[in-house]
């Protein structure tokens, strides 16, 4: 069982296609040790391998992971995680090889890391559950636990003769458990439902930030709204939505505003359909202001991933301002181009951390609200 009191070491295993450039690689690179940073881990190794295609089995191939075992054996490794999202065989292959020379070694995927962070960061009741959800839904029915539960009430998983009985009962225990979170989170989407048609029947207009992970969403947030939610140099640092309200002095009215869990690419889809409900509130909204991190080098990768989770959300078309965030950090930008390239997207460039230009914001807020 690992604990936060403990200092993990971290390993970092990808596998990079030829075809990949080096740009994305490195961004790739640092995408995943913000993560581990984020969960609190020490990387410690790095391994990257070029391969055309991921082995069946053991994702790296079984030479490379005997190698690697020897690795996290001499650096006291405790967490090994593999920067994409692979098969839970590949997982367990890989667990079991690394075990030979590391006893309590930790083999985690992509999708495991963010649940981790997410389970680390949640703290309210529906939160903790989406999470579960997605816990649940990403373990598949040969989960572990589920395993464990079976065994108590005698079904032997793996037993001779049992093994047919077993994987049915697996799955059908797997598909109740499911099913019993998602009642809960219907119950208290309903009620999220209620407090939305609420705030409608008021007729204030409805905003909602939208954005990657990390690119200044609360930070917008709290200055608007003048509150307090948690503000953090780390990927997913909100996971909740929250609601405020900011004076639209032109329209003379308030406005409703929420801010949100970020986006992240590859985002797995487990977790797109937990966070759903939370996402409700984003689906409502009058108006979308998408958040980019204009210090970011990844900028256009990370706008289009964004588009993208959008799309998949059925909000592409969307009212939208391209809020252009920490001007204050990236002095070089070509302001020019940009405005030019999303000039459909009525760009702002602000600092949400040193209040520049929030007044411009606001009044290309109304001019789109009106
Ligand atoms: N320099 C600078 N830093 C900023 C600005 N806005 C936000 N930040 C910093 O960026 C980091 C992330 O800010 P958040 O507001 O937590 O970002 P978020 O988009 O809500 O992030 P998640 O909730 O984790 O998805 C924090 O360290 C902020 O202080 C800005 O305008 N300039
Ligand atoms: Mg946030």
């Amino acid at each position: 069982m690992l604990t936060f009191t403990q200092h993990l070491n971290f390993m970092i295993v990808s596998l990079i296609s030829h075809t990949e450039d080096r740009v994305t690689t490195r961004a790739n690179a640092d995408e995943i040790e913000s993560l581990v940073k984020t969960y609190g881990g020490v990387v410690c190794a790095n391994s990257a391998q070029n391969a055309a295609r991921a082995d069946g089995a053991t994702y790296i191939g079984t030479g490379k992971a005997y190698e690697l075992a020897e690795q996290v054996a001499a650096e006291e490794i405790n967490v090994v995680v593999i920067n994409d999202n692979i098969k839970s065989s590949q997982l367990y292959a890989l667990k079991s090889i690394f075990e030979q020379k590391k006893p309590n070694i930790q083999v985690w995927d992509r999708t495991d890391l963010i649940l981790q962070i997410f389970e680390k960061h949640a703290s309210t009741a529906e939160a903790k559950l989406q999470i579960k959800l997605a816990n649940v839904r990403h373990k598949g029915p040969e989960a572990r636990d589920i395993n464990a539960s079976l065994s108590k009430q005698g079904f032997g998983v793996g037993a001779r003769g049992q093994g047919e009985t077993n994987t049915t009962l697996l799955r059908r225990m797997w598909k109740e458990e499911m099913r019993s979170i998602q009642k809960q989170l219907e119950t208290m989407s309903s009620n999220r439902a209620q407090q939305m048609e609420h705030r409608r029947r008021i007729g204030l207009p409805t905003i909602s930030i939208v954005g990657y992970t990390n690119a200044g969403k609360s930070t917008l947030f709290n200055l608007l709204t003048k509150k307090n939610t948690k503000v953090e140099n780390a990927l997913f640092a909100t996971l909740d939505s929250s609601v405020g309200k900011f004076y639209l002095p032109h329209m003379r009215r308030e406005a409703f505003i929420t801010d949100t869990i970020g986006f992240i690419q590859n985002l797995p889809t487990e977790l797109i359909d937990a966070f759903k409900s939370t996402l409700m509130e984003t689906v409502g909204a009058d108006l979308l202001l998408h958040v980019i991190d204009m210090s970011d080098e990844q900028l256009w990768d990370k706008i289009a991933v964004v588009g993208e989770i959008l799309k998949s959300l059925k909000m592409q078309s969307k009212k939208k301002i391209y809020v252009f965030n920490k001007i204050d950090t990236a002095p070089n930008i070509n302001m020019d181009q940009l405005s030019e390239q999303f000039f459909e997207f009525h760009p702002q460039f602000i600092s949400a951390k040193n209040g520049q230009s929030i007044p411009q914001l606001v009044e290309a807020i109304q001019k789109e609200l009106r």
